[in-house]
């Protein structure tokens, strides 16, 4: 058996058995939200004591996080003086959090084996419609653990990556609410009038999937704008994030890693040089 029937709710969320009718339905469930919101949301997609003990697992490795103390806006550009003070790109925001690379997390782990499923990948590229898509080759971003202790954040931003799957490993006491405006910028307009709206507190169209642990999520994050509210609590919210392109190979350059995970990758990626890698 593999690691898959461990950690997923096969009952719920047939992913071994895609070609199936209820695999059929699940897809055409994720089509269905993506088309319409840009996110998928599978609650209790991990079984009962599932996440539980990967969130366990999660904890023991958090001393390896890096943790982010700063402030950043939306757009991760640095301030432009140049532009009017109302500017939504001149809009900084706390960030507090504490993010394991992948290279971090042990191949053998819950977590580690869940995301090196093919049939999870499998559930991905088909709910995505994409022709290929491959698990991310750089050791850094391929799997991440994000952590928010009382107190912790991540504002309001949109993602580098087209989509991303999150899976919900904790959920905090208090907080700790993943929000979305869906396609608040469009490809070739930024609507910053609307993006202003929003960090004004008056935007209608905010979406608050419920996300209890266990929760995971296929979510295109390009136009999307979202944050994870304030945590409140002793709790901390954890998040496992898996990263997916449709090409192989691919790494992000070396200097945007050292700002994501810290100055380690530098020695990391020397030793990985020096031994011919
Ligand atoms: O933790 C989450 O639910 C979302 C995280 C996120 O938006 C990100 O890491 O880019
Ligand atoms: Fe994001």
């Amino acid at each position: 058996m593999s690691a898959l029937g461990d950690f997923v709710d096969l009952d719920r969320y047939p992913i071994d058995a895609l070609e199936s009718r209820r695999g059929e339905r699940l897809l055409a469930e994720c089509r269905t939200g993506l088309t319409a919101i840009g996110a998928a949301n599978l609650p209790g997609f991990l079984a009962p004591a599932a996440a539980a003990r990967l969130a366990q697992e999660a904890i023991r490795l958090e001393p390896l996080a890096y943790r982010k103390n700063k402030t950043r806006n939306a757009y991760f550009t640095p301030d432009d003086p140049a532009l009017p003070e109302d500017d939504p790109r001149r809009r900084f925001f706390p960030i507090a959090l504490a993010q394991a690379a992948g290279d971090v997390i042990p191949p053998e782990s819950g977590i580690a084996r869940l995301y090196a499923s093919d049939a999870l990948t499998e559930l991905v590229r088909r709910a995505l419609d994409l022709p290929r898509l491959y698990r991310r080759a750089d050791i850094f971003q391929n799997l991440n653990l994000i952590f928010l202790a009382d107190g912790g954040v991540q504002p309001w931003h949109y993602d580098q990556n087209q989509f991303s799957v999150t899976l919900l490993l904790q959920a905090a006491e208090q907080g700790g609410d993943f929000e979305f405006v869906p396609n608040l910028r469009a490809p070739d307009d930024e609507r910053f009038a609307e993006v202003g709206r929003l960090f004004r507190g008056e935007h209608p169209g905010i979406i608050r999937p419920p996300r209890a642990a266990g929760t995971l999520t296929l979510f295109r994050g390009e136009h999307s704008m979202h944050r994870v509210t304030t945590v409140r609590g002793g709790t901390p919210r954890i998040t496992a994030i898996f990263a997916y392109d449709e090409e192989p190979g691919l790494w992000t350059p070396e200097e945007e890693n050292v700002t994501i995970y810290g100055p380690r990758v530098r020695e990391v990626m020397a030793a990985r040089r020096a031994a011919g890698g």
